[in-house]
C-alpha cells in the first residue's frame, strides 16, 4: 500500500495492517456488507457521541445525511483529544487508526459503554472512501483526512492542521462508505430515524437532531425523549388498546442499574426488549430472564393471594402472564459479555440475579399500591390461560381427526417437477386473476394456488378459527409443513413443498391488505418461511407504456411514469394502467410477475420488533432485482416499507 504521509513508523504500520484486516474481513466487525451494515457504520459513530454524553460533556448529536451519500455526525462534547501521543500520533489518529484505540482512553465512563468499546471510530474509518473529521478543542478547529483508512493530511510538528479558531467544543465526523465494500450505499433514512429515536428514549437528557439533505425537500427531526423508556414504551404500544399507564421500575445493586417498564394492551402478544449499556440485545439475554422469572413468579404469589388461582390450580406459565405485555428492561453494567450467533446475547448471570432482585422488589411496591393495575394485569394472565387451554385442545382435535390431504379442495393447481429447491407457488387473490396465473405459469416447476376474498384477520382470532378456514387450510396443506403457534410446534420447515412462496395481489389498497393478513398468517404460525426467506411479493407493474418507436416498458410506480414523461414527448408514447393482475394477458403475466428473468418481487423480511407496534409492521421488503441486467437501469432503490 502506498503511503501518503512520511510520518509513519513501525507503530503504524502495524495499524495499517490491523485496518486492512478490516477492509478484508468487513462483516467480522459490522455484521454484514448489506444495508444493515452500511446503516451500523452509522451507528457506530453515534455511539462514541452518545459514550461522551454519557461521560456528562455532550447534549445535543447531529445526525446528516448528505446529498452526495456521506453521512456527517456531529456532537458538542469535549472534542477528541488532539494531543502527541504515541511516538508523534496525535491522539485522535489513535482512535481513527488503531482497534483497540479503547484501551488507551480507559476511564469509568468509557469501560462501561456497550458496542465495540471505541474500536468503532476505526473500523468505520477502513470501510469509508474518505473521512474527514473536525475537532472545536482548546480554541481551534483542528482537522485531519483519511481515505480508505489511511491519513492523507501532513502533521505540522506531529500535531493536526489548524483551520480556524473557535470558542466552542464538539466533534464532526463526515464519512463515506466505500462503494468497494457495501453491496448498497444508500443509508436507509426509514432504519436510521427508528434507531436514533431509540438511542434518544433510552438516553432522555440527550436531543438527536436527524436531516436528510438527499431528497428534493431537505427532510429534518428532532428526537428528544424526557420520559425515558416509558415514552419509548407508551411508542411501541402507540397502535394498541392500552390498559393501564406504563410501570416504571428501577433501582441498583452490585454496581448495576436496572431500569424497567410494562405496560399492558389488548392483544395476544409479547413484546419484551432488553438493552445493556444503551445496546439493544436482539437475542436477549441475562437480563431478560431475571425480569421474565420474577414477573412470572411475583404475579402467581398474587393470584394465588387475591384467589384468582385456587389451592388446586396449576401456576400460570410465564407466556400466560406475558400475553399483552410491552416491556423494555435496559441495564447499565460495568464489564457486560455477549455471547450467541450474532454476540447479542448478554451473558453476565449477575444480571440476571440483580433483575430479579431489584425489579421483584420494585414490581411489589408498586402492585401493593396499585390494585387496580394488579387486577388488570392478573386478569390478562386467566385470559390467556383460559384460550391457552381451549388452543391446546382444539389442536389435538383437529388434528388427530382430519388428516390434511394435499389439495383437499382442488384449487391448487400444482407443479410437476417435485425437487422443492426448484419449485415455486404463487398465491393469487382471485379467481380470474388465478386461472391467467395458470395458463401464464410454467407448470413444470410453477405452482399457482388461487384464494377468493379476504381470508381471515389471524392477528385477533382463535387457532381453531384459523383452522377452520378453507383458505388457510389450503395453504398449509400445499406448504406442507404443517404449523406452530405460541404453545406447541408441529411445523417442520424441511418439509417445505416449495423455495418460493410468493404472494401476488392487486397493487392497490386490497391488495396490500390481502399481502398483510397472509403475511400476518405466515409471521403467526409460520414464522420459519420468512425468517429463512422463503416468502416474497409480487410487484406487479402499475403501467405499460408504448412508444411509437423503440421498446415497450413496463413501469412500476408513479415516480418511474414521471421520469418516463420527463425523458419522452407527449403523444410520442400511449399509456396503459394496469387496475389488477385481472387486465393482464397470461403473456404480459409472465413476464411482468412470473418469468424469474424480469418479474420484480419484494423478499420480505423482519426487522427486529423495535419501534414496530404491531405484527405486520415488523415486516419490511427488500427488492429482489430479477436476473436481468436491463431492468436493473431502473431498479429503484426502494426502501419500501409494506
Ligand atoms: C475511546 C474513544 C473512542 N473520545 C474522547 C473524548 C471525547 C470524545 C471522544 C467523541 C462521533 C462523531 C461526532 C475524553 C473515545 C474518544 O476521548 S469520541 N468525543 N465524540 C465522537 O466520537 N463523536 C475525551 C477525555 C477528555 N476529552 C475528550
Amino acid at each position: 500500500m502506498p503511503r501518503k504521509s512520511d510520518t509513519y513508523d513501525a507503530a503504524s504500520i502495524s495499524v495499517l495492517e490491523g485496518l486492512e484486516a478490516v477492509r478484508k474481513r468487513p462483516g467480522m466487525y459490522i455484521g454484514s456488507t448489506s444495508r444493515k451494515g452500511l446503516n451500523h457504520l452509522i451507528y457506530e459513530i453515534v455511539d462514541n457521541a452518545v459514550d461522551e454524553h454519557l461521560a456528562g460533556y455532550c447534549t445535543h448529536i447531529r445526525v446528516t445525511l448528505e446529498k452526495d451519500g456521506s453521512c456527517t455526525v456531529e456532537d458538542d462534547g469535549r472534542g477528541i483529544p488532539v494531543d502527541m501521543h504515541e511516538k508523534g500520533v496525535p491522539a485522535e489518529r489513535l482512535v481513527f487508526t488503531t482497534l483497540h484505540a479503547g484501551g488507551k482512553f480507559d476511564n469509568s465512563v468509557y469501560k462501561t459503554s456497550g458496542g465495540l468499546h471505541g474500536v468503532g471510530s476505526s473500523v468505520v474509518n477502513a470501510l469509508s472512501a474518505y473521512l474527514d473529521i473536525r475537532i472545536s478543542r482548546d480554541g481551534s478547529i483542528h482537522h485531519d483526512r483519511y481515505e480508505k483508512g489511511e491519513p492523507v493530511l501532513p502533521l505540522e510538528n506531529g500535531l493536526l492542521p489548524k483551520i480556524g479558531k473557535t470558542k466552542q467544543t464538539g466533534t464532526t465526523v463526515n464519512f463515506l462508505p466505500d462503494a468497494e465494500i457495501f453491496e448498497k450505499t444508500r443509508f436507509s433514512a426509514t432504519e436510521v430515524k427508528s434507531r436514533l429515536h431509540e438511542t434518544a428514549y433510552l438516553n432522555p437528557k440527550l436531543t438527536i437532531l436527524f436531516e436528510d439533505l438527499r431528497g428534493d425537500e431537505p427532510q429534518r427531526e428532532e428526537y428528544c425523549e424526557p420520559e425515558g423508556i416509558v415514552g419509548y414504551i407508551r411508542d411501541l404500544n402507540r397502535n394498541a388498546q392500552v390498559l393501564h399507564e406504563p410501570v416504571l421500575l428501577k433501582g441498583e445493586s452490585e454496581g448495576i442499574r436496572v431500569e424497567a417498564a410494562f405496560q399492558f394492551v389488548n392483544e395476544f402478544r409479547e413484546n419484551v426488549l432488553g438493552f445493556c449499556n444503551n445496546i439493544f440485545n436482539a437475542e436477549g439475554g441475562t437480563h431478560l430472564t431475571g425480569f421474565k422469572t420474577i414477573f412470572t413468579s411475583v404475579m402467581n404469589n398474587y393470584a394465588r393471594e387475591l384467589g384468582v388461582l385456587k389451592e388446586k390450580d396449576p401456576n400460570f406459565t410465564g407466556a400466560d402472564i406475558r400475553t399483552g405485555m410491552t416491556a423494555v428492561v435496559s441495564i447499565k453494567h460495568p464489564a457486560p459479555r455477549f455471547e450467541g450467533q450474532t454476540k447479542t446475547k448478554l451473558d453476565n448471570p449477575d444480571a440476571s440475579r440483580v433483575c430479579s432482585k431489584v425489579i421483584g422488589e420494585q414490581l411489589v411496591l408498586f402492585f401493593d399500591r396499585n390494585l387496580e393495575t394488579l387486577k388488570t394485569v392478573l386478569s390478562c394472565a386467566e385470559k390467556a390461560a383460559k384460550i391457552r387451554k381451549t388452543e391446546e385442545k382444539a389442536k389435538t382435535n383437529l388434528l388427530t381427526k382430519q388428516k390434511y390431504s394435499f389439495d383437499s379442495n382442488g384449487k391448487l393447481a400444482n407443479c410437476e417437477k417435485k425437487d422443492p429447491a426448484l419449485c415455486e407457488i404463487f398465491i393469487v387473490e382471485g379467481d380470474s386473476a388465478g386461472g391467467s396465473a395458470k395458463t401464464a405459469r410454467d407448470r413444470n416447476y410453477q405452482a399457482i394456488l388461487p384464494i377468493r376474498g379476504k381470508i381471515l384477520n389471524v392477528e385477533k382470532a382463535t387457532i381453531d378459527k384459523v383452522l377452520a378456514n378453507a383458505e388457510i387450510k389450503t395453504m398449509i396443506n400445499a406448504f406442507g409443513c404443517g404449523f406452530s403457534e405460541g404453545y406447541g410446534n408441529d411445523f417442520d420447515i424441511t418439509k417445505l413443498r416449495y423455495d418460493k412462496i410468493v404472494i401476488m395481489a392487486d397493487a392497490d389498497v386490497d391488495g396490500a391488505h390481502i399481502s398483510t393478513l397472509l403475511l400476518t398468517l405466515f409471521y403467526r404460525f409460520m414464522p420459519e418461511l420468512i425468517y429463512e426467506g422463503h416468502v416474497y411479493i409480487a410487484m406487479p407493474p402499475l403501467y405499460k407504456v408504448m412508444p411509437k418507436k423503440g421498446a415497450e416498458e413496463y413501469l412500476y410506480d408513479d415516480k418511474a411514469l414521471e421520469r418516463y414523461r420527463r425523458k419522452h414527448k407527449p403523444g410520442s408514447f400511449t399509456l396503459q394502467r394496469y387496475k389488477g393482475l385481472g387486465e393482464m394477458d397470461a403473456d404480459q403475466l409472465w413476464e411482468t410477475t412470473l418469468n424469474p428473468e424480469t418479474r420484480r418481487m419484494k423478499k420480505v423480511e423482519i426487522e427486529d420488533a423495535r419501534l414496530a407496534s404491531s405484527v405486520t409492521e415488523v415486516l419490511m421488503g427488500s427488492e429482489v432485482p430479477p436476473r436481468k441486467a436491463f431492468i436493473y437501469e431502473h431498479a429503484r432503490d426502494a426502501e419500501l416499507d409494506i
